[in-house]
């Protein structure tokens, strides 16, 4: 039991407790909230209320990456976040861009972003690496295995954990060799990326084997399918509807928190920053009587 994480991102916040990434997806197509927040006014306005609710940062993306998703054209990606990474940006927001692509990177780091965040781990475009050197902007590294239209069909391993780490491992070197700064650097397991409900599980109960990569942790659970398996219906093993998954993605940043997570990614945040403070003060006492 940590209860806050066992390394921060420099450049980033640094509290003492889990970070909290808000989601801002300008999307309309992600699985959870496709479609709310397209219009830039209504997604600006949204970033604004997570940043009320405590987020330490927003995380803003134009490419919903859910199983089987085609992707956006990259001029229609840059229409999506540019103007809403601009505006939340420009009223002190610490933004973070959800992008594979290193020219939307770009722009985004012109219009203010402080971080990049890339589900591919700089495999989707071999141009993210360097830009994210040059521009030396944070990095979040994912566990990818290829595009979301056919990703499940690449989620056999023989030891998730062991798999996840041996291939998060030549990416970071990657990354390193590109020039970013190792204190720059945060690795995320990607759940739900080429992984089953039952992967999942088993990376959140392996996150001490995550952090033998001596990186920042980013756990991204919130709202994902395998909360919604969890917790189906008992009569009609109907999944639990996406957006009553909340109560199960805080309970997640809570253990995740625990687990010594540096940052958890959701779509509610006052509900796991609640969270993480508890287990931060939780874990801060002495253990044993
Ligand atoms: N998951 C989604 C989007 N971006 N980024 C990181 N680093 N890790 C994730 O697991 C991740 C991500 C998909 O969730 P959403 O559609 O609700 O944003």
């Amino acid at each position: 039991m940590i209860g806050r994480p066992a390394r921060y991102v420099d450049g980033l916040p640094t509290p003492p407790r889990t970070l909290v990434m808000g989601v801002v997806n300008v999307t309309p197509d992600s699985f959870s909230d496709g479609g709310l927040w397209l219009e830039p006014d209504k997604a600006i306005a949204h970033g604004r209320q997570l940043v009320e609710d405590g987020a330490d940062l927003l995380d803003v993306g134009g490419e919903s990456t859910r199983p089987g998703a085609e992707r956006p054209s990259e001029e229609e990606e840059l229409r999506r976040v540019i103007p809403v990474v601009t505006a939340l940006a420009a009223e002190g927001a610490l933004v973070s861009v959800d992008t594979m692509r290193a020219n939307v990177a770009r722009q985004a780091i012109d219009a203010g972003a402080r971080a990049i965040n890339d589900v591919s781990g700089g495999l989707a475009d071999e141009r993210m690496l360097p830009l994210v050197a040059e521009t030396g902007v944070a990095y979040v590294c994912m566990h990818w295995r290829g595009h979301s239209h056919d990703m499940q069909s690449r989620a056999t391993y023989a030891n998730v954990v062991e798999e996840v780490v041996e291939e998060l491992a030549p990416r970071i070197k990657a990354a390193e060799q590109a020039g970013i700064d190792r204190n720059k650097l945060a690795i995320d397991p990607g759940l739900g990326y080429a992984k089953t409900a039952d992967h999942n599980w088993t990376i959140l109960a392996g996150l001490d084997r995550l952090h033998q990569l001596e990186l920042p942790v980013l756990v991204a659970a919130s709202r994902k399918t395998f909360l919604g398996r969890l917790l189906a219906d008992q009569e009609t093993g109907d999944l639990r509807p996406t957006r009553d998954r909340d109560d199960a993605s805080s309970a997640t940043s809570a253990l995740a928190a625990m687990a010594g997570a540096w940052c958890v990614r959701v779509h509610a945040v006052r509900p796991s920053l609640d969270a993480v403070r508890v287990a931060a003060r939780w874990a801060a006492e002495p253990h044993g009587v």
